[in-house]
């Protein structure tokens, strides 16, 4: 090798390292995970607490392998052991990261985003990512808003984006790759995420429940997959929803149990999506009170 290929080797060497995405629920990371990652492997939806338990998602480009750690907005307001779980969640995701990436939404700082930036460790360098700008109608809000964001905690860069409609995440990931280590991958070239298909079917299932319903039935909502059968192209799935009250469950099947059979349908085209392959889903729908303070129930899922 010449001296001078030696030193393109040396300005190119490979980067990897682990990049926590928090912020106060419903600002969008996990859609950001999504925008990165290029696949919807992380569940999103209108409301807050969508997000239950860590998942990665993994990019990997010529110049680095980025693993994204999506976790739950920080829970201020319930008590659960569902949300202990998701607040340890939030606090373990931060741990041990290299580098962390706090969403807001542009244009606001509220109380919920300043208890995160309480919690952010002081030697991780962190970006703050300003999401949701298409969402900001007066863009010259946008100057002072950074400002002010500049004094709450000492960034590596501040960069607003849309993770919805895909603006400014090359920049962003360009100064996220910069706070990543020298060194060689962690997981595969293709790797998407760390969770298996039988984790990614249940969230389909839930994030269609999240989505179809009102502010009740989700929250009271567990999804278990009982058995994951891989045939040829075929995925055989049987799940079972759990709810904590029967009226609960009377609202989720609704008439004839057309709605339960609408969000399988949306879910099973999701797993068709992600998994390459058809699949076969049958979800039977349970009252289980008080799973939520389950820690049994809790382990099962994975949350
Ligand atoms: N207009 C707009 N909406 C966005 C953008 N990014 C996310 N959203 C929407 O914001 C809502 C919340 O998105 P999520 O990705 O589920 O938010 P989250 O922070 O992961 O939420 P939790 O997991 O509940 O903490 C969804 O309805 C998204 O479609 C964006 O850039 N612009
Ligand atoms: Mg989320």
């Amino acid at each position: 090798m010449t001296k001078r290929a030696t030193i393109e080797h040396r300005q190119r060497a490979f980067r990897c390292g682990q990049v926590a995405i928090v912020g106060r629920p419903n600002v969008g990371k996990s859609t950001l995970v999504n925008a990165i990652v290029g696949a919807r492997i992380s569940i999103t939806s209108k409301k807050p607490q969508t997000t239950r338990s860590k998942l990665l998602g993994i990019v990997t480009t010529a110049e680095a392998q980025i693993i994204l750690v999506d976790t739950p907005g920080f829970q201020t307001l319930h008590r659960s052991r569902l949300n202990e779980r998701m607040n340890r969640s939030v606090r373990d995701g931060l741990a041990g990261v290299d580098a962390i990436v706090v969403v807001m939404e542009a244009g606001k700082v509220d109380a919920g985003d300043r208890e995160v930036l309480a919690l952010l460790p002081e030697r991780t360098p962190a970006i703050a990512a300003l999401n949701k700008v298409d969402k900001l109608r007066d863009k010259a809000r946008l100057l002072p808003n950074m400002a002010e964001i500049a004094l709450l905690h000492e960034f590596a860069a501040i960069v607003p984006i849309s993770a919805e409609k895909g603006s400014q995440l090359d920049a962003l990931r360009v100064e996220v790759i910069k706070l990543l280590p020298e060194g060689s991958r962690l997981y595969a070239q293709d790797d998407l995420t760390d969770r298996d298909e039988r984790f990614l079917a249940a969230e389909f299932i839930r994030e269609k429940i999240f989505r179809a319903l009102g502010d009740e039935v989700p929250y009271a909502t567990m999804v278990a997959i009982d058995s994951f059968e891989a045939e040829r192209a075929l995925r055989r799935i049987h799940a079972t929803v759990y709810v904590d009250k029967a009226s609960q469950r009377a609202i989720l099947l609704g008439e004839g149990g057309a709605r339960m059979k609408a969000i399988g349908s949306a879910a099973r085209r999701d797993m068709e999506r992600l998994f390459g392959d058809r699949v076969f889903l049958e979800i039977w729908v349970r009252v289980k009170s008080g799973w939520a303070d389950d820690e049994r129930m809790l382990d099962r899922i994975g949350y």
